[in-house]
C-alpha cells in the first residue's frame, strides 16, 4: 500500500506526539511519590499506564479513521486518544484532575471520554470490546459507512466479552476492528502462560472472519494491514482481527517494580525502536529531509510542552463539583 509523504510525517509526528508526552507523563506522575511509593500523592494521583513502545498500533490505525468514526480503547489509552486527535490540552488537563479537562477532572487517565473524537476507554480489562460492536451496529443500522475500532491488550484477548464481541460482530457483519496489541505481558503475566495458542489472529477463525498478525513493531505494517481491515468494514463486509506485536517500554503501571522482567528486555526492545524506524523510512524513501523530521519532532514537543502547562496552570474543581454530573440534571 502506498503510502503518501503527508500521512507518513502526520504518522511520524504522532508518534513523537506520544512518546514526548508518555515520557513527560512519567516524570510528572512520580513528583511526590518518593521515596515511598504513595499513589495519591503528587499532582496526578491514581494509577498510571504508559504506552510508550506501543505508538505503532496506535498511529497504524487511527491513519484511516475519520473524527466519526469510533474508538474503544484501555487502561492505557494515551497512545489511541493522541492518535485519534484527541486535544492535547484538555487530555492532560483530565489525567492532572483539573476542571478544564474532558471530565472536568473527574475521570482522569483511564477514562478519557471525547464526543469530539468519538472516543472512549476504561479500566475494565476488555470492556472496550461490546462497546465497539454496539457503536459499529449503530453505524450499520444508521446506514453509515463509519467504523468503529476495539484496541485491548494480549490478555483482554481471553475474556469473555472478547468472544462474545467477535460472534455477534461476524454474525450481523457489524464494520468493527478488533486490535489486539500484543506487548507480550498481563501485568507481569507473559503471553505463553495465560494464551493457549500463539497468535490470537488465530481465532479469527472461529468466527469466519480474517485475521491477521502484525509480527513487527512497525507503524507501516500496522498502517497496511489496517487499511485493509478498515476498507473492508466500510464497503460492509464485516470485521477484522488483528493482532500486531508491540513493545511496552515502561512498567505495567508507573512504579512497577517489574521484578518479573528479564534486567536486558528494555534495552534490548529499544534498541528497536519504532519511530527511529519510520524515521529511516522516510529518508531512505526520500519521502522527507532530516529537517522535515526534525521539524516534526518539534512540533510534537512543543504541543506537550503547552498542553502540560496548561494542564498545571489550569484550577481543580471546586468541591461543589463532587455533586454534579452524577445523575442527569
Ligand atoms: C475485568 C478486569 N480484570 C482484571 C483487571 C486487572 N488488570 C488491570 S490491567 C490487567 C492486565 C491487562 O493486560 P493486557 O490486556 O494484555 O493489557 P496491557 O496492560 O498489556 O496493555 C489486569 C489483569 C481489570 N482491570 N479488569
Amino acid at each position: 500500500m502506498a503510502v503518501d509523504r503527508t500521512t507518513l510525517l502526520t504518522m511520524y509526528r504522532d508518534m513523537w506526539t506520544i512518546r514526548l508526552f508518555e515520557d513527560a507523563m512519567a516524570a510528572a506522575y512520580l513528583e511526590g511519590k518518593q521515596p515511598v511509593f504513595n499513589i495519591a500523592a503528587g499532582p496526578v494521583p491514581g494509577e498510571m499506564h504508559l504506552a510508550a513502545g506501543q505508538e505503532p498500533v496506535a498511529v497504524g490505525v487511527c491513519a484511516h479513521l475519520r473524527r466519526e468514526d469510533a474508538v474503544a480503547g484501555t487502561h492505557r489509552p494515551h497512545h489511541f486518544a493522541i492518535a485519534k486527535g484527541m486535544d492535547l490540552r484538555r487530555m492532560a488537563a483530565e489525567i492532572f484532575g483539573k476542571v478544564t479537562g474532558l471530565g472536568r477532572g473527574k475521570g482522569g487517565h483511564m477514562h478519557l471520554f471525547d464526543p469530539e473524537t468519538h472516543f472512549g476507554c476504561g479500566g475494565i480489562v476488555g470492556a472496550g470490546i461490546p462497546h465497539a460492536v454496539g457503536a459499529a451496529l449503530a453505524f450499520k443500522k444508521q446506514g453509515r459507512d463509519n467504523v468503529a475500532v476495539a484496541f485491548f491488550g494480549d490478555g483482554a484477548a481471553n475474556q469473555g466479552a472478547f468472544h462474545e464481541g467477535l460472534n455477534l460482530a461476524a454474525l450481523w457483519k457489524l464494520p468493527v476492528i478488533f486490535v489486539v496489541e500484543d506487548n507480550a505481558w498481563a501485568i507481569s503475566v507473559p503471553k505463553a502462560k495465560s494464551t493457549a495458542i500463539a497468535s490470537n489472529a488465530d481465532r479469527a477463525a472461529a468466527y469466519g472472519i480474517p485475521g491477521v498478525y502484525v509480527g513487527e513493531n512497525d507503524a507501516l505494517a500496522v498502517y497496511e494491514a489496517a487499511g485493509e481491515a478498515v476498507a473492508r468494514a466500510r464497503r460492509g463486509e464485516g470485521p477484522t482481527l488483528l493482532e500486531v506485536k508491540t513493545d511496552r517500554y515502561y512498567g505495567h503501571f508507573q512504579g512497577d517494580p517489574e521484578v518479573y522482567r528479564p534486567k536486558d528486555e528494555v534495552p534490548r526492545l529499544k534498541a528497536n525502536d519504532p519511530i527511529d524506524r519510520l524515521g529511516r523510512r522516510i529518508l531512505e524513501t526520500g519521502a522527507g529531509t532530516q529537517a522535515d523530521l526534525d521539524a516534526a519532532r518539534e512540533e510534537a514537543r512543543a504541543k506537550v510542552d503547552d498542553a502540560f502547562r496548561f494542564a498545571r496552570e489550569s484550577p481543580y474543581p471546586s468541591p461543589e463539583e463532587a455533586l454534579m454530573h452524577v445523575f442527569a440534571e
